[in-house]
């Protein structure tokens, strides 16, 4: 059978996500470290944007995006299956995969280049997949400029020395729950992995699991959760016949985290809205948004937390909440009725113009009107 090429690193967040998934699918696949031409010429000409993970098909198909890349695999290897059957495990699927996605980058990033002994690593793994031929010290010259360059993205998403207390206090309190939580069940939602694990270990795979400093201050101590990573990273088998949790239940012990999404994340995407809703009208037809807005401030924890909006990160909620509006009306209820004690009932009536993505960006889905204000 021919096979799908994944180009990225082992060490990326959304290539970790990706890798883990095809793997479980047991789908016919070649991780290719990305090298330097790939990323800047090929990726850039085939997507519009130097970006990693994406997939070539077996045809030739380039696909970008985590999230098109599973979509891609569902539909054609739809076993084992990812997406719970039931409409309120459906639907956390969903949300976990954004919140795992959007919500955790700049705790991910903070974890890795807040503390110099990650460097080393980072600079060893990238180094000899950027530029594979070349001598190891100028490997580590080239991906030293390429982490500057990362680290000087570390402010505009909320990586800010006055936020660390904040930060810190929250990711300690959130890995506690997940650790109680996989104490008590091997995947988020029962006994096999969904979608709501795979949006979750991509800030788990390469960065938080792998890199030296959180994986030995955050994670090794919590042994559940790293056992969890460990089964996510490398599936035993495919879990075909595992069930999840009966009745379409969420596990009580997610009930605090789901507290936190509702607290935290919900407030964000009304903050970023908010934003791309008032760009929309003055934004020439056909042209994206930039890929950072201004800054929105929200709970986290017991602090507040600041960072630039990412117009993006709403494309990610677009779809999960498509996910919602394809259900029965009966079906949408008991959606409703599970969110409403969490405090998280109005992101059902979150009104997100259409949008379309491009690259890590987006626009005005094609055909809507963006209504000029009167
Ligand atoms: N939403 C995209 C995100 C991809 C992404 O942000 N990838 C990172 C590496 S983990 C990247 O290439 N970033 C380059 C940039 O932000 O310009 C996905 O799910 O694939």
């Amino acid at each position: 059978m021919k096979q799908y090429t994944l180009y990225g690193w082992h060490l990326s967040y959304f290539t970790g996500k990706v890798l883990c998934y095809l793997r479980y699918k047991q789908a016919p696949f070649v991780l290719q470290p990305v090298n330097l031409y790939t990323l800047t010429q090929r990726i850039k000409r085939e997507t519009g944007a130097v970006v990693m993970p994406v997939m070539v098909t077996p045809q030739g198909e380039w696909i970008q995006d985590s999230s098109v890349i599973i979509d891609h695999i569902e539909a054609r290897f739809p076993a084992p299956a990812i997406i719970p059957s039931t409409p309120v495990q459906r639907f956390a699927a969903y949300l976990f995969e954004a919140w795992g996605d959007e919500w955790w980058v700049p705790i991910a990033m903070h974890t890795r280049w807040s503390y110099p002994e990650n460097y080393s690593l980072f600079e060893h793994d990238a180094g000899s997949a950027l530029l594979p031929w070349l001598p190891r010290f100028i490997q580590r010259r080239a991906v030293r400029f390429i982490a500057a360059k990362l680290r000087r993205m570390l402010p505009s998403v909320g990586v800010r020395p006055e936020q660390f207390s904040v930060m810190n206090a929250w990711t300690e309190h959130m890995l506690d729950l997940l650790d109680a939580h996989f104490a008590q069940a091997p995947f988020l939602l029962g006994d096999r992995p969904t979608l709501a694990d795979f949006g979750l270990v991509g800030t788990m795979y390469g960065h938080l699991g792998r890199d030296p400093w959180p994986a030995r201050e955050l994670i090794a101590k919590r042994v559940h959760l790293r056992a969890w990573i460990d089964r996510m990273a490398k599936p035993a088998a495919p879990t075909q016949g595992a069930p999840l949790l009966s009745d379409d239940q969420i596990a009580p012990t997610l009930t605090p985290v789901l507290h936190a999404i509702c607290q935290e994340f919900l407030p964000l995407l009304e903050g970023i809205n908010e934003q791309v809703k008032a760009r929309f009208p003055t934004l020439p037809i056909g042209k994206a948004l930039p890929r950072t807005l201004k800054n929105v401030e929200v709970p986290m924890g017991e602090g507040r937390f600041r960072r630039a909006a990412i117009p993006y990160t709403l494309w990610m909620v677009q779809r999960t909440l498509d996910v919602y509006r394809a259900m029965a009306p009966q079906e949408q209820a008991q959606v409703r009725d599970w969110l409403r004690p969490l405090g998280g009932e109005r992101l059902l009536r979150l009104d997100i113009p259409r949008l379309q993505r491009q690259g890590l960006r987006v626009r005005p889905e094609a055909g809507v009107k963006v209504l000029t204000p009167a």
